[in-house]
């Protein structure tokens, strides 16, 4: 039973406020959980903070707790649905999607506690495993060269990513920083590099394109690589500013741009492609699905927002073969698990990320074997990011201990 509940401003990796939620229940349990922010949101995600602020949110948020006190912390959807009615909007406008997200992680987590489980076994056993999904330790998927939003340079595409298969979390993930060590030193040799961004991802002088070939020559036969274009953050007024045929940087048509996607694609064969579209653009999503999706796991971020409405959508149109999952676009658990279970039945392969904006808090690790994703996506260095592949190592190695896996 949930006896006490308090809010407290935090800071993520950016220095940027957000609520950190602890949970007590009568037994002397106590449960904490501190949720993430992004940079590049999406319009369909969840107001993270109300105006005003953190501490704003929580002053509001300390007239309704009442409301939750009592509440058995194994009620995940009541509690999940009381945040609801508390809050009263859409999008979580009201008491901010990141005070529904603390207290909800953290009342999975404490219930996790009551019954003396890992939080990721709780999860799988309470609520994924009656959806036929098994769990699985998800390859790490890190961010080793940055542009958009998150890096201010001459990059447009915001992520390129890396991943291998090497034995293990602690191998997948040394080789990621390995290889993120020989670009930067690839980069400083020849006075590119500029800096790391806020996910300490390399910042640098390349545009989008010799940028590719500067990954894929670091990687070369060691990690295969991915991107994450968040495109909706470089289109407007119909229009994507990026690189034609002929490398020129402009604003291009939807078709030409979808022929440079289409390029980029062929050329690099990147295993993992996230948000190459704005995020109202199903059709084309669909159609580079349809040419590269065998090959490559096509994924909507800002296109779904972790929202079940936007994926049913995304699945009638068949737009994509895979979906980012982060639970503070949406503001619950009950709400990502909803969307979890519409992709175990359609076939969609989940991808758990972290938000630029991070804290220690590694709930994702936990998440990510629970709903049996295919990667998590978490960055490759800085101590935010590398709290989830230790996080992730340590449930690898309980779970090759039972024998469960
Ligand atoms: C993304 C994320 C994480 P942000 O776009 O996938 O890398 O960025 O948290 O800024 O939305
Ligand atoms: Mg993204």
């Amino acid at each position: 039973m949930i006896k006490d509940i308090s809010l407290h401003v935090a800071l993520d990796s950016r220095g940027r406020e957000t609520i950190a939620a602890y949970l007590k229940d009568e037994k002397g349990n106590e449960a904490i959980a501190i949720a993430p922010s992004g940079t590049s949101r999406s319009g369909y995600e969840a107001v993270p903070l109300p105006r005003g602020g953190a501490k704003e949110a929580i002053k509001l948020f300390s007239t309704y707790k009442g409301k939750l006190i009592g509440m058995d912390a194994e009620q995940q959807s009541e509690i999940d649905a009381t945040l609801h009615e508390i809050d009263a909007t859409e999008n979580f406008a009201k008491i901010g999607g990141n005070v529904a997200t603390a207290i909800s992680i953290a009342a999975a987590k404490l219930a996790a506690k009551g019954q003396g489980l890992e939080l990721y076994q709780y999860v799988y056993r309470r609520f994924t495993q009656s959806m036929g999904i098994r769990k699985t330790i998800p390859f790490p998927l890190g961010n080793i060269l940055g542009g958009g939003v998150h890096s201010n340079s001459n990059m447009q595409i915001q992520e390129i990513l890396i991943t291998n298969k090497s034995k293990g979390v602690i191998e997948n993930a040394k080789t990621n920083i390995m290889l993120h060590n020989a670009l930067g030193e690839f980069l400083r040799k020849r006075d590119l590099a500029i800096g790391l961004n806020i996910e300490n991802a390399w910042i640098s002088k390349l545009a989008d394109i010799e940028a590719i070939k500067a990954v894929e020559k670091t990687a070369d036969g060691l990690a295969r690589l991915g991107f994450d274009f968040a495109a909706t953050e470089y289109f407007s007024n119909g229009k994507y500013l990026f690189y034609d045929r002929h490398g020129k940087r402009r604003q291009l048509t939807r078709a030409e741009y979808f022929d440079a996607i289409s390029e980029i694609v062929e050329k690099h064969r990147p295993v993992y492609i996230e948000d190459p579209f704005e995020e109202s653009e199903l059709e084309s999503f669909a159609r580079l699905t349809k040419e590269f999706g065998r090959s490559a796991l096509i994924v909507g971020d800002d296109l779904y927002a972790t929202n079940a409405k936007r994926l049913e959508e995304g699945i009638k149109a068949r737009a994509t073969n895979g979906i980012l999952v982060k639970v503070n676009q949406v503001g619950t658990l009950t709400d990502t698990l909803e969307v979890v279970k519409l992709a175990r039945r359609h076939g969609i392969k989940l991808v758990v990320s972290h938000r630029s904006g991070e804290t220690i808090d590694a709930f994702i690790s936990h998440l990510a074997v629970a709903f049996g994703a295919a990667y998590i996506k978490c960055g490759i260095l800085g101590g935010e990011r590398i709290a989830k592949i230790n996080e992730l190592a340590r449930i690898q190695e309980l779970e090759n201990s039972t024998g469960k896996r």
